[in-house]
Parts: structure tokens; C-alpha cells; sequence
């Protein structure tokens, strides 16, 4: 029973939640684009990166899912769009980003 109670309690310390699929779009040549990619380094999380400095089906892609976008970087959490970086950081600060990247 000990075993079992000690078994249970290591597992449960060493799970992790899962970390949220964060994809970033960007531009070469962007500080705001670095800006978000750093806040999410800093914290420890991937993300995935797309350039659409050339355009193409990224950005059109961006577009679809972003209708109302008109800068870089676009940022979605888990396939919801949370805008650029200023918005991000913003909610950085208010203490929501944690929760939501399960960090
Ligand atoms: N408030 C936005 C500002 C982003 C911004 O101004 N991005 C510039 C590039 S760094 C941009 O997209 N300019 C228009 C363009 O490149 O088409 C944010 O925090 O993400």
C-alpha cells in the first residue's frame, strides 16, 4: 500500500500539463515579431514559425484566420488568434498567459 501511495504521489508530481500549440506568423526584419518570439523563449515554450515576408498560402492562410489583421506578428494559442504582441504582452502582464500556456 505504501508503494502504491508513493507511486501515486511521484506520478502526480512529475506530470506536466501539456504545452498549447502556439504559432506565430512573421516577417523578416520585424522587432515585434522578435519581441513575441523572445516573451515565448523566456518562458520556455516551442512555437511554430511562419515567414510570410514572401507572402504566399501563409499569409493567405494568416488572413482566413485572422480576417482583420494588418500586422505582424499574428499569434494563436490552441487555433485562437490573440493579435500581436502588444496584445499578448498585455495579457502577459495581467497574469493571463501562464494559464493558458500551462506554465
Ligand atoms: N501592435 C502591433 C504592432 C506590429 C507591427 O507594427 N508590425 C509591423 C512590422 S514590425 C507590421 O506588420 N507592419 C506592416 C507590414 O509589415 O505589413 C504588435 O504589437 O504586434
Amino acid at each position: 500500500m505504501a508503494h502504491l501511495v508513493t507511486y501515486l504521489v511521484t506520478s502526480l508530481e512529475t506530470c506536466e500539463l501539456p504545452q498549447p500549440k502556439v504559432e506565430i506568423y512573421t516577417k523578416w526584419g520585424c522587432p515585434y515579431c522578435v519581441a513575441a518570439k523572445a516573451l515565448f523563449d523566456n518562458k520556455g515554450v516551442s512555437y511554430e514559425e511562419y515567414d510570410i515576408t514572401m507572402g504566399g498560402p501563409k499569409r493567405a492562410e494568416m488572413m482566413e484566420r485572422a480576417p482583420t489583421a494588418r500586422t505582424v506578428p499574428q499569434i494563436f494559442i490552441d487555433d485562437v488568434a490573440y493579435g500581436g504582441f502588444d496584445d499578448v504582452s498585455a495579457l502577459d502582464r495581467a497574469g493571463k498567459l501562464d494559464p493558458l500556456l500551462n506554465v
